[in-house]
């Protein structure tokens, strides 16, 4: 199978300089007609071949400037049309295709889902629909004619604005949208169907009125005004935060059940999964709430990073996907709290992307070579992207940042382009030489950083030593320095800050150590007491940090840090670490436990913090993120195991306290879905969880506030909470709430992931009998997803069981889910990744699985390159 490399990147040899899409969509079949104007670029030799790339088309004709190509002038198949001796002028290319969008069950390109016509393109589906260049660097305007019969697709929608529409008689009517803006294919939409809408209007900063639309299944228009509301905050925040105004009359947004991801940018249509649009209180938890704002608002800032600019070639993804995963953090940040969306950021960041950096499948954000896009819209990409532009927003400052911002949309507007010219903008902007910082993007791997310190009173100088070292990463045996922004702070004896007279030995800007070599040391005089270093303030720098602090000075910076990321940071690692050592058979002590507690009560106990923080402090860390502190020779039930010891050992002297908390939080008012009545609910469910695993008051608990709930916030803790702890409750609320709720696919998701990470062991036989059963709907991806990839990401206990029927189980499911669907697929069989962290007995269990899966399967190329790169 062929290797992409972004070494072979050539721009192509003819140019698209416009197209004209005619669609008819008949109920069976939809015929599409391309009218593409092409020419040749300056520098093509006449003679030159036009390869167009198709997937899965057949050609039905094919004519140059309006007369047919006779057979020796072209070869088609269905991955590709090439035209043997094009002209060397301009001229214009006609074909017609037939497609059958029902039978797509990829999803990409034209599909149909619950009847509504849509498609998917990005990055490589609007070859499914024309032949055509397909790929980010041919930009073009387009014009897209659609007919269908009314009866079917009342609604006829496509980019940028409606320029005609009318009858055609015979029940057929036509839509005509023009996109003005140069476009690549991946932002090609179109959608058809009998949809219901709610509409609205944004009046931009210069005073153009934008109408906004949300289309959805007839009856779901009410829950659609969560998401206009995130909208017109999102345009309303790119304006005011980076000076970015709307420019099409149109912006709309459908919601449909089947898609492969989360929600798609098409320029002036956003197309999206209906998780990430619907909600009410009834059915969505405060956390859909909050996914919903922060994907809306990433759609819509894609508009300028990744629309008006865009990427060259796939290679450079992370330009626009991590730049705008930063932007949308940015913007709930400024939508809600700013440290607890930092802390939620990095909690994720440390869940899903340090093990993918850490494992068989990390990968540079900007990678050199692959089989499969698909495979390559990562974590890494997108979390790891955001913390590199978090960085040079750290280096520059703020006014700094938005400088360089100006000049990378002054400079780059319209074009497709690079990691390199976006790293360009910043040196130019800063004066900043970045080339040492620019590896960020180019190498793999989390770097770990050591600290060591002394301090000597005699001379009241302190000296603090930081070390760097990324592991080797597959192909990359070795690793270069990267440039590790830490904020940091000195804090003295009393808890207040310390200053410092001045400090030598490497590059310190204010509060801003420059960690660029594989060591440096700095020394601080007239520094009057032996301080605490704070350091990594607001996680500075993605890093795993080998802090030299014991618990008494952790526990000292989760008392007294101004940094609300760092004293979080600091109890997370306290309690880390003693179920880390205790599942390793280091046993903790009564004074470390009694000491954890005081702190966590003390937290609690505080007035001047929020709820929504204090929940995140209350969190105890998962059974995944113990096991990657413990990189290897895992074993699951040992640390499933030590993490409700010490539940149950922080818990047992407090029960009392806690559950009067827990009663004293609950909500009173209407439901809102605002921070801080969801930061109340948070926090009353991270106690809940608490009192669940570590006493017997929880399951009571638990199954009255599932009875009581008047919210699906609450009552999904309720139920979820049972799970995970098993309770003798568990069952019965598993039982209702699905009987309660048939029939709402959303909510059903809800259920499979509650029942996904279940640790009983009953888990895997209920998992079969669901996915198994005659209505369960095995093309749909979020049901698939709820069920296995909550399975393979947040239930260790089961998936990584020493018996391998965890795995098999998995893989079993996935070879069939290939035939169907292979994006689905391959992103499930990528839990696989942590084999090489367990125990012998469960790695060996895991390989023998996926070589059977290799051998007794005909795999899709996603899926084969997972599996390769996990077996290497
Ligand atoms: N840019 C999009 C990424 C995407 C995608 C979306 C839907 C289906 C398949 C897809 N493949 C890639 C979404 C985003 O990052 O905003
Ligand atoms: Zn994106």
């Amino acid at each position: 199978e062929q290797t992409i490399y972004l070494k072979d990147y050539a721009p192509t040899p003819y140019r698209i300089v416009s197209v004209d899409l005619d669609f008819k969509i008949l109920e069976d079949t939809t015929r599409v007609r391309a009218q593409l104007t092409i020419e040749p670029r300056e520098q093509t030799p006449p003679g030159t071949p036009l390869v167009l790339n198709g997937d899965e088309l057949k050609l039905d004709s094919v004519a140059v400037d309006g007369a047919p190509l006779v057979l020796s002038a072209y070869v088609s198949d269905a991955n590709a049309l090439t035209l043997v001796e094009p002209p060397h002028r301009r001229f214009v290319l006609e074909t017609e295709v037939t497609l059958n969008p029902a039978a797509n069950t990829k999803l990409m390109g034209l599909y149909r889902s619950s009847g509504t016509w849509c498609t998917q393109c990005e990055p490589e589906g609007f070859r499914r629909i024309t032949y055509y260049l397909d790929r980010p660097d041919v930009l073009a305007p387009f014009k897209v004619r659609m007919s269908a019969p009314k009866a079917l697709a009342p609604v006829l929608l496509a980019n940028g604005n409606l320029v005609d529409q009318g009858d055609l008689g015979d029940g057929m009517h036509y839509a005509v949208w023009e996109d003005p803006f140069l476009k690549p294919a991946y932002l090609f939409a179109l959608v058809a169907g009998d949809l219901g809408s709610i509409s609205d209007s944004f009046t931009t900063m210069s005073g153009r009125k934008v109408s906004l639309g949300i289309y959805c299944t007839h009856g779901k228009e009410n829950e659609c005004h969560y998401a206009m509301d995130s909208l017109k905050r999102s345009m309303a925040w790119d304006e005011r935060r980076f000076g970015r105004e709307y420019d099409l009359d149109v912006f709309n947004i459908v919601a449909v059940s089947d898609f492969n991801f989360g929600a798609m940018e098409n320029k002036g249509l956003n197309i999206f999964n209906d998780k990430l649009v619907f909600a009410q209180p009834e059915t969505a938890t405060d956390a859909n709430y909050h996914s919903i704002e922060r994907v809306i608002a990433h759609e819509y800032f894609h508009n300028w990073t990744g629309n008006r600019i865009t990427c060259r070639d796939w290679f450079q993804l992370c330009l626009k996907e991590g730049l705008t995963v930063f932007r949308d953090q940015e913007f709930t940040s400024d939508e809600r709290s700013r440290p607890v969306q930092r802390i939620h950021d990095v909690q994720n960041l440390r869940t899903s992307q340090f093990p993918e950096d850490g494992g068989p499948l990390a990968h540079p954000p900007r990678p050199d070579s692959f089989r499969e896009i698909n495979n390559f819209y990562t974590t890494t990409v997108y979390e790891k992207g955001a913390e590199i532009v978090r960085m040079l927003a750290t280096l520059l400052g703020e006014a700094g940042f938005r400088k360089a911002m100006d000049l990378y949309f002054e400079r780059h507007d319209g074009e497709a382009t690079t990691i390199e010219a976006f790293i360009k903008v910043f040196e130019d902007a800063s004066g900043r030489d970045l080339s040492q910082f620019a590896t960020w993007y180019l190498q793999a791997g989390t770097p770990q950083v050591g600290v060591t310190d002394s301090y000597d009173p005699a001379s009241q100088t302190y000296t603090l030593t930081l070390t760097q070292k990324v592991e080797p990463t597959p192909g990359e045996p070795t690793k270069k320095p990267l440039l590790i922004p830490v904020r940091f702070g000195l804090i003295g004896p009393n808890g207040s800050p310390m200053g410092f007279g001045s400090v030598s030995g490497g590059a310190v800007e204010d509060d801003l150590i420059l960690l660029d070599r594989d060591s440096v040391t700095l020394t601080f005089t007239g520094v009057a007491n032996k301080p605490v270093p704070s350091l990594f303030r607001g996680f500075s720098a993605p890093v795993k940090i080998a802090s030299n602090l014991g618990q008494e000075e952790l526990l000292f910076l989760a008392r007294h840090d101004s940094d609300p990321f760092n004293r979080w940071d600091a109890l997370q690692t306290a309690t880390t670490t003693l179920i880390a050592n205790a599942a390793t058979g280091t046993a903790w002590s009564g004074t470390e436990v009694d000491a954890l507690r005081q702190a966590l009560v003390d937290t609690l106990d505080n007035p001047e913090l929020d709820d929504a923080f204090k929940a995140q402090v209350i969190d105890i860390p998962t059974e995944p993120v113990i096991g990657r502190h413990i990189g290897k020779n895992v074993d699951p039930d040992a640390i499933a195991r030590a993490r409700a010891d010490l539940v149950r050992a922080l818990v047992g002297p407090v029960a009392e306290k806690l559950e009067s908390i827990y009663r004293g939080l609950e909500v009173t008012a209407p439901y809102s879905p605002d921070a801080r009545q969801a930061g109340q609910r948070s926090l009353r469910n991270g106690l809940l969880n608490l009192l669940t695993t570590g006493s017997d008051r929880g399951s009571d608990l638990a199954s009255r506030q599932y009875d009581n709930a008047t919210n699906m916030t609450d009552r999904y803790a309720a139920m979820a909470i049972s799970a995970r702890n098993w309770t003798a409750g568990a069952p019965a609320l598993l039982g209702d709430f699905r009987t309660r709720f048939a029939g709402d696919p959303l909510v059903f998701d809800k259920w499979l992931t509650a029942s996904a990470q279940a640790p009983d062991d009953g888990a895997i036989e209920r998992m079969r009998a669901t996915l198994t059963a005659p209505d369960f709907p095995r093309t749909n991806p979020n049901r698939l997803r709820s069920l296995l990839g909550s399975f393979v990401m947040a239930n260790p206990v089961q998936f990584a069981r020493a018996d391998g029927l965890g795995f098999r189980f998995v893989t079993e499911a996935v070879a069939e889910i290939d035939k169907v669907n292979p994006q689905v697929a391959s992103r499930i069989l990528t839990g696989f990744r942590i084999l090489p962290t367990l125990e012998t007995r469960r790695r060996d269990v895991g390989l023998d699985a996926l070589r059977a899966l290799k051998e007794q399967h005909t795999l899709s190329r996603n899926v084969s390159e997972i599996l390769d790169r996990i077996i290497a």
